[in-house]
This record gives structure tokens, sequence and C-alpha cells, in this order.
């Protein structure tokens, strides 16, 4: 190759790697990594196959270009004539592939620990409705219903004189918090009192679909406390985009006393936190009145 050649070679390269290295960073719009194992391996994974996807990129369209380039007509170059190779052909049936089977098998890995919801030690029922959640803290006898808190729907009425970027965490915060425990196995089981909702919160590396009708499961264990938002991911109605979630991840003796205040008389429950929450019927009553 002549030395000019190798130079729009290795040009045709750079460019191709550098918009690859752009695309990732400049744009910082990756998926986050989260806060459970499960989020980490989905991330990782996520991370591989973009890899390998970038490197598929650079060698097929750097390969194209410097055909483009370099054997152009203009130059003098004269097709070949062969019309089949036995070779070639075995070569690129047998490396996709190849490269198909190695990314089926760390896909495969981190999907069944995603199903795997064995060994759970805390069970709550999530309903959807247009447009809050019902959450049921399974054999507890705890319940209530989380929606927007009134900050923010009182922002987002048009003409509310409120700027919405002065209320914090905007369209992102509720009135009663999902409260979970640390370094819990908790299975979720998901189902819907309308239309279809869809229960995602990014950092917990998963979302899934709230139908009516039927009961999807899934699972996460938090190990670290803290506060993690989220929203409904299914076009579900006009406040779809009005049905935040926020969950609460608190250290497992701290859960404890919170949730012994949940179970206490009405009365008892601090207004300003979790006002809603209290027994199974007082949280039917105002899912029902909700809903009327
Ligand atoms: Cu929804």
């Amino acid at each position: 190759m002549k030395k000019q050649n190798i130079v729009v070679v290795i040009l045709a390269v750079l460019a191709g790697l550098l918009l690859a290295v752009w695309g990732m960073f400049a744009v910082g719009d990756n998926m986050p990594r989260g806060v459970t194992e499960f989020s980490r391996e989905a991330y990782d994974l996520h991370m591989i196959i973009l890899w390998i996807c970038v490197v598929i990129g650079v060698l097929v369209f750097g390969a194209m270009f410097v055909s483009i380039i370099l054997h152009r007509k203009s130059r003098g170059a004269e097709a070949a004539q062969f019309t089949h190779s036995t070779k070639a052909e075995v070569a690129w049936t047998v490396i996709p592939i190849i490269i198909l089977v190695a990314m089926a098998i760390p896909a495969t890995r981190v999907l069944i620990l995603m199903e795997t919801t064995a060994g759970y030690e805390m069970d709550i029922k999530i309903t959807g409705y247009q447009w809050k959640w019902h959450y049921e803290y399974m054999g507890e006898g705890v319940s209530f219903i989380s929606s927007l808190d009134s900050a923010s729907n009182a922002a987002r009425i048009k003409n509310s004189g409120i700027d919405p970027a002065s209320v914090d965490n905007y369209l992102l915060e509720v009135d009663n918090r999902l409260v979970i425990p640390a370094d819990t196995k908790i299975r979720f089981l998901l189902t819907a009192g309308d239309v279809i909702h869809s229960w995602w919160v990014p950092e917990l590396g998963w979302k899934r679909d709230a139908i009516p009708g039927l009961v999807n499961e899934a699972w996460t264990e938090v190990s670290e406390p803290g506060v993690y938002r989220g929203q409904c991911a299914e076009l579900c109605g006009k406040d779809h985009g009005f049905m935040p979630i926020v969950v609460e991840v608190l250290p497992k003796a701290e859960f404890n006393q919170w949730l012994v205040e949940q179970k206490g008389p009405q009365d008892d429950l601090d207004t300003s936190g979790y006002a809603e929450a209290g027994d199974s019927a007082a949280a039917d009553t105002a899912l029902t009145s909700t809903v009327n």
C-alpha cells in the first residue's frame, strides 16, 4: 500500500473511533449503573455489547470507506470477476454466529438473574391506576396510595403562575413514598386496575408492565439507603406524565420502625409524611374516594 493510502486508512479508522467515543460520552445520556446487583449486571452487559457493536461498526464502515476511497474507478480500480467463494461464505456465516453466541451467553445469565425471585423476604403488591400507584405490603396490613405531590401538581396547571423550575423534583415527587428496607430481597407483584401502566425506577435496573387481570413479578435488593425516583413508563392516558414513583430505602431497623408506625391507629400518623398510609381498609376507602 502507498504511504498516502495508509494515511487515508488510519484517518478513516481514527474518525470512526472518535465518533463512537463522542457518541458515548459527549451526549452523556447513558443508562445509570444503578444501586442493585442486577442493575450493575445489566449495565455491564449493556457496555460489553455496546463495545462489541462499536468494534464491528468501525471494522465494517472502515472497510467500506477504504474500498470506496482507495478502490474507486477514477483511480483505475478494476472489479474482481469471481462470482462465488466458499471460503467467504463460510467465514461470513461462522464469524457472526460465534459473535452472537458469545453475546447470548452473558445476556441469558443476566436475564435469568432478573427473573429469579426465589428467596425473597418480603412481598409488595403494586397496582397502577389512572394516575397513581397503590402499594400493599403483603401480610403486613399496610397499604396506601402514592400520587403526585401537591407542589408539582399545583405547578403543572396551565397559567398557575408557579415556575416549575422552582419546585424541587418537579413531577418526580409523591405524597407517600414506597418505603423499603435495605439489604432485603423484595418481590414485587405488579398489576393494574384500569389500563396498562409500567413501573420503572431506572436505578433498580428494570421496568415491568402493570397489566389489568395479570400479575407480573419482579424483584430488587438495594444495598444503599437513599431515595430513587422513576415514572410510569407506559402511555396510560392524559395524566401519564403525572404519576411518578419514589422509592425510599431505609436501613432495616428504621424500616421496621416505619412499618410499625404505619400499622398504628390512623390518628397517630405523622401527617407531614405518610398521611394516607394506614391499614388496608383505610387505603381502600381512600382509593375508592380518589377513583370516584
Ligand atoms: Cu401509568
